[in-house]
């Protein structure tokens, strides 16, 4: 029924059966969605992994630079690299903790395993930033550009609550459309959509028992700096 649904409102997603591995069609060339990657099971190992991840390096709030505001999501990452913004320093990647002051804890394998599926790029993931939101939480329309290297492409993985999803184009004031994003989901921006902007409207509630206490989690794999 959700695909059906999926298939009338937003004219992206897959044919039942369909090879786990084929994106979606229907959306900009490099912008590639994988509806139900990861099956109840996977979602919940990797669930189960994050919460480890997240015992080692605690949630933060993150800040905006210049007006200090704080970000509706939380923020953690793992890898050599994190993603850190606050009222001085602003937007960066760091090798520990801005609160703890610890070394990251590794990407999980099973988090590697998606990106050496999907991404199409011979080295590994330097960073992956891991959001939660709440159901009030969103993310305003950004590009991810504080990495060097934009030959590979950003993963999303999504856990738990849905969300209303929105892209546009290379500049901010290009039209843009929205797509639904699952427990489960795999999104990859590369090639020509690798400096698209995007951004979160909104999570839906209830859409998921995954995570306890609902919210969305949702994790991004980046490339940071060139081989
Ligand atoms: O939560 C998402 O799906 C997108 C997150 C994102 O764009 C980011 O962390 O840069
Ligand atoms: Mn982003």
């Amino acid at each position: 029924m959700r695909r059906t649904q999926e298939l009338n409102l937003f004219c992206h997603s897959a044919e039942p059966g369909r090879a786990p591995t084929e994106p979606a069609a229907h959306l900009p060339p490099g912008l590639a969605h994988f509806p139900a990657y990861l099956d109840a099971a996977a979602q919940r190992a990797l669930a189960d992994d994050i919460a480890a991840v997240i015992a080692q390096a605690p949630w933060f709030t993150p800040r905006m630079p210049r007006s200090g505001r704080p970000f509706s999501v939380k923020m953690t990452n793992c890898g050599p690299l994190g993603w850190v913004s606050d009222q001085d320093g602003g937007y960066r990647y760091q090798p520990t903790h801005p609160v703890t002051g610890q070394a990251w804890p590794a990407i999980p394998a099973r988090v590697l395993d998606v990106w050496r599926e999907i991404a199409q790029y011979p080295h590994p993931p330097e960073a992956c930033l891991i959001n939660f939101y709440d159901v009030s939480a969103r993310m305003g329309l950004h590009q991810d550009r504080d990495e060097e290297e934009f030959a590979a492409p950003v993963v999303s993985i999504s856990l738990g609550d849905a969300c209303v999803f929105r892209y546009g184009g290379l500049k901010r004031a290009d039209p843009a459309s929205r797509l639904r994003l699952h427990s489960g989901d795999v999104l990859a921006l590369g090639g020509s959509a690798r400096l698209l902007f995007h951004g979160v409207d909104k999570i839906l509630g209830g859409a998921s028992a995954l995570l306890p206490g609902g919210g969305r989690i949702n994790l991004t794999l980046r490339r940071v700096t060139r081989p």
